[in-house]
């Protein structure tokens, strides 16, 4: 068996199948697998609870994982000349590629400048409504050139995918305008297309109410659902949309109006609900069919039954909760004990969480929202891709699925969780390709 670091990579790459769609097993057995990987802990994360865990071996080719098998891996396969390339990670513990599903990943600037405002304890909502906060971020977006966006996004994302992420959730949402939000999501689209990371487009344009429209709500409203949202939709910027439902931003019949007009137009729907408020938020996804509700740290009881009910996937950001510092957290343990599935993602944005290493988050995870790591881990894969509609092709390491795989230098999944502050990746497998070795991007 050849050894991680003397490998060469592998630059031949082309899909044998159409990825984006779900596989068809017979295909998949028919591909000849191109890399076979020992390890003594993969984490599937296959099946309703627990890791998966398998002491075995993990076959891929064609961009796709084609078998998980225990035991050894069988002699025919280790052949010099069978032409399959054998990984022995023996010492290395292998998970599903992060599944970021919440992100404001296309923006221009940064936002430490009101750092002193937040020890001074102004809260979040009342710098907006100054004009600071996503207005601040608003400006130096729409003067920021498509290039200079897409070269800040592009650098985020390699942080991304060092520490394990593969798949991402970019919403719009610092444009507010026609040009500069088909710009982010241009950009975002962009990405997707020459970054390994998959990139899923969100249309944000109910995240603030833009100056030139102040006062005039309704105005606003009217111009996204007659001019921005057919014009993303009749582009294909963007698979989903959002609205960040709060009090001084959209109220929730607002709300109720902007997703029920964008599920006409086909956008699966999202929300950022019950952040800060509550605003029965929670409710409202559950009733809109929503594919996620995010945030919900003021979810009502009610709200979080509604979510079971109806098989919305609540997106815990505790971060966001962290760098608030409000103290409060979402009540992770109520929505896990009634049912609810539960993913948990960064929210990457200038303004309430400027980190893009999903790794970072667990550690507020585990002790903001008391979750256990494998709950953690299970939010941050399967329950994610839930959270994007990728459930079928991302999120576990299965047959048909994607070969996104993390191969991490770590004695168990827990411990992942458990440390904090140093990278353990070692090599990352995008589609079967590897995007990066010894913690670093290769390509
Ligand atoms: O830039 O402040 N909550 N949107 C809703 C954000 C935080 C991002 C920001
Ligand atoms: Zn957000």
């Amino acid at each position: 068996m050849a050894n991680l670091s003397d490998r060469s990579v592998r630059q031949d790459y082309s899909p044998a199948l159409d990825l984006s769609t779900e596989p068809d097993q017979r295909m998949v057995r028919a591909i000849r697998p191109e890399t076979v990987i020992r390890s003594h802990r993969i984490a599937t994360m296959s099946g309703e609870t627990g890791y998966g865990l398998v002491d075995g071996w993990v076959a891929i080719g064609g961009g796709r994982v084609l078998a998980v098998e225990s035991g050894e891996v069988p002699t025919s396969w280790c052949d010099l000349d069978s032409g399959v390339e054998s990984v022995d990670a023996r010492d290395r513990i292998i998970l599903p590629g992060f599944v970021d599903a919440h992100t404001h990943l296309v923006h221009a600037g940064s936002r430490e400048n009101e750092l002193a405002m937040k020890l001074a304890d102004v809260p979040y909502l009342e710098i907006l409504a100054k004009g600071g906060g996503i207005h601040g971020t608003v400006r130096l977006t729409r003067e920021a050139t498509k290039e200079e966006l897409y070269r800040k996004a592009a650098k985020s994302l390699d942080v991304m995918l060092e520490h394990g992420t593969t798949t991402v959730e970019a919403k719009s949402g610092y444009g507010l305008d026609l040009v500069t939000e088909i710009k982010c999501l241009e950009v975002a689209r962009d990405l997707d297309r020459t970054h390994p990371i998959d990139v899923i487009s969100t249309y944000l344009g109910a995240h603030a109410v833009p100056k030139e429209y102040n006062g005039n709500t309704r105005a606003y409203m009217d111009f996204m659902m007659k001019t921005v949202m057919p014009f993303v939709r009749q582009e294909g910027l963007a698979e989903f949309m959002d609205v960040f439902c709060e009090a001084g931003v959209f109220s929730p019949e607002e709300t109720f109006e902007l997703l029920q007009a964008g599920h006409g137009m086909g956008f699966g729907l999202k929300l950022h609900a019950d952040e800060i408020v509550p605003l029965q938020g929670a409710e409202l996804a559950a009733r809109m069919n929503a594919v996620s509700a995010d945030h919900l740290l003021a979810a009502s009881d009610e709200g979080i039954a509604a979510l079971a009910e109806f098989g919305v996937t609540a997106v815990l950001l505790p971060g966001t909760s962290f760098y608030l510092m409000t103290g409060k957290f979402a009540r992770a343990r109520r929505m896990l004990e009634s049912g609810v599935r539960v993913a948990v993602a960064s929210d990457y944005n200038p303004g309430t969480c400027p980190c893009e290493n999903l790794q970072a988050i667990q550690v507020f995870a585990c002790m903001g929202l008391r979750m256990t790591p494998e709950e953690i881990l299970r939010g941050m894969t399967v329950n994610a891709a839930h959270a994007l509609r990728r459930a079928d092709s991302v999120g576990t390491i299965e047959p048909g699925k994607k070969a996104d795989l993390v191969l991490y230098d770590a004695p168990n999944p827990d411990w992942l969780v458990y440390h904090f502050g140093s990278n353990p990746v070692d090599v990352v497998y995008k589609s079967g390709r590897v995007v990066v070795r010894n913690g670093r991007r290769t390509t």
